[in-house]
């Protein structure tokens, strides 16, 4: 297994709709357990591939607290068949948006429709942090960040500081000199 740089925004691949798998095989297989890999070393609880510039319709997540078992989940394809009426609020974050945090609505109850590490067709009925974490990795395969359902005002304020920070990460030299 490999552990993969993620991508931060503002990142033109973040913005991009990821494509259908064909079928899980080993390549496929390959960059899911890279994945997991990559959102354990972080930690994360969930990673999508567009976040380490595959744009692929792959995800993988893991809620499981520290000292719990891990419950690990593989992804491919996946697709909301049912979501509920109630909604749920939860303060989220990122891992292409490091140190943001946001308060996002999504459904409280979700049933996803995938194929899994062997390409067996599955179905998963989830609620509570588990729901929210599918529906926030499934929104990266559409181009979506948390923060793309909040107010243009926060929205702007964290994608800004995001930008400066990596010009300055990339142009220490030029930054230094121009201030
Ligand atoms: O690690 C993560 N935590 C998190 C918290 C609340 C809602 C969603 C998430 S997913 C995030 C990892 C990530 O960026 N996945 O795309
Ligand atoms: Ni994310």
């Amino acid at each position: 297994m490999a552990k993969l740089p993620i991508l931060t925004a503002p990142d033109p691949r973040l913005k991009q709709k990821a494509k259908p798998v064909e079928r899980v095989d080993e390549s496929v297989r390959r960059l899911m357990d890279d994945m997991l890999e990559t959102m354990y070393a972080a930690p994360g609880i969930g990673l999508a591939a567009p976040q380490v510039g595959a744009l692929k319709r792959v995800i993988v997540v893991d809620v499981a607290r520290e000292g719990e078992e891990p419950q690990p989940f593989q992804m491919a394809n996946p697709e909301l068949v049912w979501v509920s009426d109630e909604d749920a609020n939860y303060e989220e974050g990122c891992l292409s948006l490091p140190d943001h945090y946001g308060e996002v609505a999504r459904p409280a109850a979700i049933r996803v429709r995938y194929l899994d590490a062997q390409d067996e067709i599955r179905e998963l009925q989830a609620e509570g942090i588990l729901a929210t974490c599918i529906q926030h990795e499934i929104d990266h395969l559409d181009g979506i960040l948390f923060v793309d359902h909040m107010s243009a005002l926060k929205r702007n304020m964290i994608l800004r500081k995001l930008l400066k920070a990596k010009k300055q990460h990339a142009l220490p030299a030029y930054s230094a000199a121009a201030s």
